[in-house]
């Protein structure tokens, strides 16, 4: 096992060469690691009661607020063929969330209307098809589009509360996305769509924390993580312990990055991307070295397709 100290110290070696204009490594983080929580494995989520302190509230650098537009990158697989690739979504106040997709043919492919501005979007392989589609999470409602080019394809079920944090993934490697919530420091996660009952409840984490899932370590299935200002611990398994991967993406000039997790080269393995001036910078491990190349996201919304999908937000489904 590599100590986490040493591997800190790999990863931001690596932030360093691969984004050279960064200036050196900050200091440890001043938090302690995720440590084994309290979670109670059969505990319902509807008996849950929510968090009663007003702790800070946590923000997702990408949530869509009603602020004014927001671009937010996703990756997914959306053409079925192994690989991720990243998905713009501009969430404009009071307007559908839209959705833009690289690549897909015909060019009316690529563009759909899904969610609104207030929404969370996630993404994930719901009908294990192979091919990834849009969600999103509303109030503690899950939105699901089985089907990317048919919205009346959505199924929807309540996980988890409004003021939790969705996460997806294929915890139980079935080939199918399901969803997880992150409610201060503890996980909830179910094997199946529109379950009640979490199938995995542990700690890791802390109030304040935002939840990453992929999977770190391309043994097929997916697992967790936590963005704590954007230095990630990754675990390998679904319970309390501590983070078996550290990534330092914090920068020293106060910018704030987005960094999404994806399988960009196929391998199994989901590593990260850093997202800044409109692009994705990617890497393909977690190890240092120059990012393996960078992905447009925000370009894609200047791409002008020639029409749209008829169904929108405003569509059977509620979405
Ligand atoms: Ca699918
Ligand atoms: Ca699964
Ligand atoms: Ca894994
Ligand atoms: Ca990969």
């Amino acid at each position: 096992m590599i100590l986490a100290r040493d591997r800190r110290f790999l990863v931001c070696c690596a932030t360093l060469l691969a984004f050279s204009t960064w200036p050196a490594c900050a200091p440890e983080p001043s938090t302690d690691p995720p440590t084994t929580g309290d979670a109670d494995p059969s505990a319902t989520l509807a008996d849950t009661p929510a968090p009663t302190e007003p702790t800070p509230e946590p923000t997702n650098p990408q949530s869509p607020t009603t602020a004014g537009d927001r671009v937010i990158c996703l990756a997914g697989d959306w053409d079925g063929d192994g690989t991720d690739e990243v998905a713009a979504v501009v969430a404009r106040e009071s307007e559908p969330l839209t959705w833009f997709f690289p690549g897909l043919e015909p060019i009316e492919e690529r563009k759909l209307s899904f969610g609104l501005a207030t929404d969370q979007p996630i993404v994930g392989d719901w009908n294990g098809d192979g091919m990834d589609s849009p969600g999103i999470f509303r109030e503690g409602g899950w939105h699901l589009l089985l089907e990317r080019k048919n919205v009346e394809s959505t199924n929807i079920f309540p996980f988890g509360l409004p003021t939790d944090f969705p996460a997806v993934g294929d915890w139980n490697d079935d080939g199918v996305d399901t969803p997880g919530i992150f409610r201060d420091g503890v996980w909830h996660l179910i094997d199946s769509l529109a379950k009640e009952e979490a199938d995995h409840s542990f700690g890791f984490g802390d109030t304040g924390d935002l939840p990453v899932a992929g999977d770190w370590d391309g043994d097929g299935k997916d697992s967790v993580g936590v963005d704590r200002k954007r230095f990630f611990y990754l675990r390998h398994d679904l319970s309390s312990g501590n983070g078996d991967i550290e990534l330092d993406y914090r920068s020293p000039d106060g910018s704030d990055h987005p960094v999404l997790f994806g399988d960009w080269n196929g391998d199994g393995l989901d590593t990260p991307g850093l997202v800044r001036d409109g692009k994705v910078s990617i890497r393909d491990d977690f190890e240092q070295g120059p990012a393996t190349r960078a992905i447009a996201c925000h370009a894609l919304t200047d791409q002008s397709p020639t029409a749209t999908p008829e169904q929108g937000a405003d569509d059977e489904g509620g979405v």
